[in-house]
């Protein structure tokens, strides 16, 4: 019918996106490499979750499901291959989780054939996302994840407030999923995620106490928690392992992104820190590292940012976002940092261990001052000048 879609062109279209290579891009800075194309969007969904394929309850071939977004993704390795599972937002706002893999971690990304369905514990819950997925030493893959519902103490028309809390799911086998008791916690939290060893015996969250559903208030940045038991997970005391700044690119708030990465030279931590400016919030990624004897001390952390919103990346559902809550890091050393822009698409971009700990030992850290962001720059140039 002419002016609608055509079952088989829109098979074709989807064949075609869902096989279009991906290209790395020339890296300028030496730290990471970006690819020509996001890894997983809205349009990657399968069409049989969007449309009802039979013609005699869809003569016109409508779209019957609408998707917003394909974002915040957890991943990990599976069965040799990079597994994602995704934020799917649908129309109707709501998210939920499903996996997509690929064979090479920068193209041909597929759904698998149904959503994720957790297991439906709380009918107060209205919203689930943004899940960080740890295979932890005890032999289990978690998945934590926001659960958010609406605030019982909202003045009465007020169908805005909201409260956070940590779901916990767990897993063997990516399809099975175990919900466990939300981490109870003193505070609201989002951004909850799960180191990948016991630590004194215990496990351990990094964590993002907040005041608010989206001011942190008074929680002075990310947290660390020491947990006994998973199956009923209490933050009992929590302290500040890496802190908001004034004039900095977190100081309004940050996050743990995905689990940290062990290297010989520490633990490589992938975290957002957020800003506010004339154009609003500014998320962006940056980059910091741990003691591996002790994981709450942190001994290197770059100035500013690692990675922040480019071209079509600044443009969105949410506008000038990076967001990450998973990465994959092979063991030739060639890390896959999977990150979301403004809450609308999924990308790629790679570096290598060796890049990443470079990057965190040698970059000057923040000096909090102007003054002390040119006298670094003099430094280098008399360095360099040293050359000639
Ligand atoms: O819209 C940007 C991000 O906002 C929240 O992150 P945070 O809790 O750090 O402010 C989350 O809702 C996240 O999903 C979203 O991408």
């Amino acid at each position: 019918m002419k002016g609608y879609p055509q079952k088989d062109v829109i098979v074709r279209q989807h064949e075609e996106l869902l096989n279009q290579p991906n290209r790395m891009i020339d890296s300028t800075n030496g730290i990471y490499n970006r690819y020509e194309f996001p890894v997983v969007t809205a349009a990657h969904i399968p069409l049989e979750w969007r449309y009802d394929f039979n013609p005699e309850t869809n003569p016109n071939f409508m779209e019957r499901i609408s998707f917003n977004a394909a974002m915040n993704s957890g991943a990990i390795k599976w069965n040799g291959k990079y597994v994602l599972v995704v934020r799917v937002e649908a129309a109707d706002r709501k998210s939920f989780f499903a996996v997509a893999e690929s064979p090479n971690g920068i193209d041909n990304f597929l759904f698998w054939e149904y959503p994720i369905v957790l297991p439906d514990t709380n009918p107060e819950e209205t919203n689930v996302y943004d899940m960080r997925l740890t295979a932890h030493e005890d032999g289990w893959i978690y998945g934590i994840f926001c659960s958010e519902r609406h605030d019982p103490s909202a003045a009465p028309g007020d169908l805005s407030s909201a409260i956070a809390t940590a779901g916990i799911v767990r897993t063997k086998d990516l399809i099975h999923w175990d919900r466990l008791p939300d981490l109870k916690t003193r505070s609201q939290q989002r951004n909850v995620t799960l180191h990948p060893e016991f630590v004194n015996g215990k496990y351990a969250l990094y964590t993002r106490p907040q005041d608010g559903f989206i001011d942190t208030g008074s929680g002075g940045g990310i947290g660390w928690a020491l947990i006994d038991d998973m199956t009923n997970a209490e933050v009992t005391d929590e302290k500040i392992i890496n802190h908001r700044a004034y004039h900095t690119i977190k100081e309004v708030k940050n996050g743990e992104g995905p689990h940290p990465i062990k290297t010989p030279q520490g633990w490589l931590h992938l975290a957002h820190g957020v800003r506010m400016c004339a154009a609003g919030l500014r998320y962006v990624l940056y980059l910091y590292m741990t003691a591996l004897d002790d994981p709450t001390r942190v001994i290197a952390e770059p100035a500013g940012y690692f990675m922040a919103p480019e071209e079509e990346e600044r443009i969105g559902d949410v506008s000038n976002v990076l967001f990450s809550n998973g990465w994959i890091a092979d063991p030739d050393g060639t890390v896959f940092i999977y990150y979301a822009s403004s809450d609308t698409r999924m990308h790629v971009a790679t570096s290598t261990i060796d890049r990443l700990v470079d990057y965190c030992l040698h970059t000057p850290q923040d000096g909090l001052r102007s003054a002390t962001t040119v006298q670094r720059i003099m430094t280098l140039i008399q360095k360099n000048n040293r050359l000639k």
